[in-house]
């Protein structure tokens, strides 16, 4: 047999994007750029209606009476409903995402400000809002807890008095590690540092607020919902077993999504009302929140009062941490996160560090503040775990004399550890931690940082280097472990391709920004060599795609990416038996290059994979038991979670005489296991470091002695922009997961975890002159200048 000469297949598309892995342009951005995306207000449903939300103007009363009769005769008002109206439908109250309830409409009280009370419809949206003004509710006043160290008080009012007998606002105990270990180690230890630290209530508030449209057909019973949300499926079933529809007749799309980052995955009294809403007048309706309405009443994040206690010997080897939380977790316990863990997966509060033993007990209160309590890229609770002990071991460090680069050094895992189990049961899949912090010290140039520092602080300058490691978890399941209100945490993809060899991908997953539609084509473009631009991502539709549980905990990579994965490489043994068929071969004489299937010894006979899906669509008689068509649909329950980490290094600059801090450089090194499109990767980062910016030095959700939420516009509550952030410095390691079917481990959160505690981490080491040991975020010039002068600082107000 003569060879033809066989030319190795290119490594670009015929669009000039890589074949696979690689940078290249987000495919979204084709319509984004063009002001052409479909984000919720965009849409419009024919004879839609329009709705607005009346809220509580005070943190806790009882409503004495609620009169709508003027706003039922405004001439373009629909209906007017309040939960004496849902009450009849038996809808006033629905589940929290921690099978907690929460009131839809309050119908005996109010439990914070900014709760929902009644809602309109309307022709069309001023007139909705106008009619609010109509409504006349009688309010009696009741004392409000905002401070969740008060809540506890045997005094303290009780504000979740719906539920019979209960007498306090106490939610929940929880605890990992071992009490009794932890206890003998730090009874044993050298050194012991505590410090008490608050993780401030902040908000995701992503660009786009939340909102839906629903639309009940009155004559098939189908529901309709359009809605800004990062878990279609899970809403799905929600709904169904709320409003009693059966779930084949219910489809929610979510469209394009202007940023989630956590504050889209739950339900809001807003989305069953729309639905109440369509139901009564038997038209669409739509309700879109407005900023104020998404500050003050959707998921919040952190609100984390945190006592750490570190212990070490004198030399500097850590042994243990103990932490005890006091979780606020406002007026209805809504966290989202997996059943169960009530904190979340705050017991990673270990670190990154090889300790002796940890322990840490959870305590979680009702307080007459927003309920949410897990949103903005938290990874479920790390963030708080990261920064707490984050925290410690620079004040270990500073305890100790000791350089805070060389005592994470000499306390991180070590690479022969892996797989690790740590002191509170986490199985760490694999790592290089010293690798990632030797790279970001070099980056940084670290031992000139600190001599810099020394120069500038014998002339009085303020400059401050802060380092934090972290390690993250992500990736939720495996579904035995983890739930969402009894749904297993498993995501189904499917892998379609069409006889010319263009393929579609179904997904369970919702990207919300993240650019899913470029990297899980550029994820089945790496198995089957087709071009990512020929693969069309479809997702955020119910009727549309299989069943999963979305898009949050950086789940969608570890989890759906590996679905992806594993159905492009089905559809890649599947090619393998047709094309031996083709070729009248076995399947043992077949190799893979991308894109084909070829002769071993003989490149020149083979067939690409397009021309397998041809055949498979075409009248050649396939083997035994091997169907038409080509395509894999897959339902991925990951064996465990995947443990990216990274290690960051701040530099700050303190103004002593106004406190305003500078973020000067920001270096951060991640790993993620092999990027998909480090592009894609990068600007995750970037904005994950943004936010941690804006997290360490200037937001805060903050409530005034009534309850008053004082953060509740944009003037109050800050969000960074280009003028506070440096310009990032990236760097990577790669250590692929050793579970994931191409090593692939969830980004999307890192930095939002992993940035904060290096920022508070570099003002604290700059105000050392000044003898601060610690200060709680937001440091805020007037934070800081407090700290400067030894006087406790103000949580309660947002802007200083
Ligand atoms: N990626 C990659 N290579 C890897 C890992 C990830 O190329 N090794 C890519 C992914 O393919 C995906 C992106 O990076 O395009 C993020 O992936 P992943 O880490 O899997 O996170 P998710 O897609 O599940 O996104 C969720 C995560 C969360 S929980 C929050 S909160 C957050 C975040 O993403 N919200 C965001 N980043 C956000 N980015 C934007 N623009 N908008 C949000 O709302
Ligand atoms: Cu907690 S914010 Mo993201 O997991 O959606």
């Amino acid at each position: 047999m003569t060879s033809t000469q066989h030319t190795a297949p290119s490594t670009t598309s015929p669009a000039g994007n890589p074949i696979g892995f690689g940078r290249m342009l987000r495919k979204e951005d084709a319509r984004f750029l063009r002001g052409q995306g479909h984000y919720l207000d965009d849409l419009v449903v024919p004879g839609m209606l329009h709705a607005a939300i009346l809220r509580s103007p005070v943190a806790h009363a009882r409503i004495v009476s609620i009169d709508t009769s003027q706003a039922e005769a405004h001439p373009k008002v629909r209906a007017v409903i309040t939960g004496a109206t849902l009450e009849s439908l038996n809808l006033a109250w629905m589940p929290t995402l921690s099978a907690d309830v929460q009131a839809v409409l309050a119908t005996d009280k109010v439990r914070f400000q900014g709760q929902e009370v009644a809602m309109v419809v309307a022709e069309d949206k001023y007139s909705a809002r106008d009619a609010l003004e109509l409504i006349d509710v009688e309010y009696d006043d009741l004392p409000p807890v905002v401070d969740a160290r008060k809540a506890l008080d045997p005094d303290a009012p009780v504000i979740r008095d719906d539920v019979e007998g209960r007498t306090d606002n106490h939610i929940f105990d929880w605890e990992a590690g071992d009490k009794a270990r932890a206890d003998e180690v730090f009874a044993a230890a050298d050194v012991v540092v505590t410090q008490e630290m608050l993780y401030p209530r902040v908000h995701p508030a992503p660009m786009e607020t939340c909102g839906t449209i629903a639309s009940m057909d009155r004559v098939t019973g189908r529901l309709t919902v359009w809605s800004t949300n990062q878990a279609p499926h899970a809403h799905r079933t929600i709904y169904a077993l709320v409003a009693g529809i059966p779930e084949h007749n219910i489809q929610i799309i979510s469209p394009d999504i202007g940023g989630g980052f956590g504050n889209k995955v739950g339900i809001y009294p807003g989305y069953v009302l729309a639905v109440v809403g369509s139901i009564l007048t038997g038209k669409p309706v739509k309700w879109v929140e407005d900023r104020g309405e998404n500050l003050m009443s959707t998921s919040f994040a952190r609100d984390y009062h945190m006592k750490g206690e570190i212990a070490a010997t004198r030399d500097g080897r850590i042994l243990g941490v103990r932490v005890d939380v006091l979780a606020d977790h406002g007026a209805f316990n809504g966290t989202a996160q997996p059943t169960k863990f009530p904190a979340g997966f705050f017991h990673i509060f270990t670190g990154s560090y090889d300790l002796e033993a940890a322990y840490c007990k959870v305590t979680g209160v009702y307080t007459n503040k927003a309920p949410g309590g897990v949103a903005y890229a938290c990874s479920f609770r790390i963030t708080e775990a990261v920064y707490l002990v984050e925290r410690m071991v620079d004040l270990l460090a500073d305890e100790l004399g000791a350089d805070p680069a060389e005592l994470r050094l000499k306390n991180l895992l070590r690479p022969e550890q892996f797989p690790y189990v740590s002191k509170t049961g986490w199985e760490y899949d694999s790592g290089d931690y010293p690798r990632a912090l030797k790279k970001a010290m070099e980056i940084a140039g670290y031992d000139e940082l600190r001599r810099e520092q020394r120069e500038k602080r014998e002339r009085g300058e303020l400059m401050g280097i802060g380092i934090s490691f972290f390690t993250e978890g992500v990736g939720a399941g495996p579904r035995k472990h983890m739930d969402i209100l009894g749904l297993g945490m498993a995501d189904g993809c499917e892998l379609r391709l069409h006889p010319t060899g263009k393929a579609q991908l179904r997904l369970s997953v919702q990207t919300q920004g993240q650019g899913h539609e470029t990297t899980f084509a550029q994820i089945v473009s790496h198995e089957l060599g087709i071009p990512p631009e020929d693969i069309d991502v479809i997702h955020g539709d119910t009727s549309n795609t299989p069943f999963g549980l979305g898009t949050y905990g950086s789940r969608s990579t570890p989890v759906s990416g590996a679905a992806a994965a594993v159905a492009a490489q089905r559809v890649r043994d599947k090619a393998r038996v047709i094309t031996a068929a083709a070729l009248e071969c076995s399947t043992d004489d077949l190799e893979w290059e991308q894109g084909r299937w070829y002769v071993k010894g003989d490149p020149s006979q083979g067939k690409t994979i397009a021309e397998v899906s041809m055949l498979a669509h075409g009248t050649l008689e396939l083997p035994e038991g091997v169907e038409g068509h080509l395509d894999a649909s897959v339902v991925y329950d990951p064996p465990n979670l995947t443990y990216p980490f990274g290690a960051y290094i701040c530099v700050v600059d303190v103004d002593s005489g106004t406190g305003q801090v500078t973020v000067r450089r920001f270096i951060a090194v991640d790993d993620c296991g092999p990027r998909v499109n480090p592009m894609i990767v990068e600007g995750q980062v970037h904005g994950g470091l943004a936010d941690g910016v804006g997290m360490a030095l200037m937001q805060v959700i903050a409530f005034d002695e009534d309850g008053n939420c004082v953060g509740g516009s944009f003037m109050d509550y800050l969000l960074p922009t280009s003028m506070e952030c440096p310009s990032w410095e990236t760097g990577e390691t790669v250590t692929p997961s050793p579970h994931h079917p191409l090593g692939l481990k969830g980004i999307g959160e890192s930095a939002t975890v992993g940035s904060p505690p290096a920022v508070v981490n570099a003002v604290i080491d700059a105000l050392e002159p000044y003898g601060v040991r610690h200060a709680d975020m937001p440091l805020t010039p007037a934070n800081v200048w407090m700290a400067m002068q030894g006087r406790p600082m103000r949580t309660d107000l947002a802007v200083q």
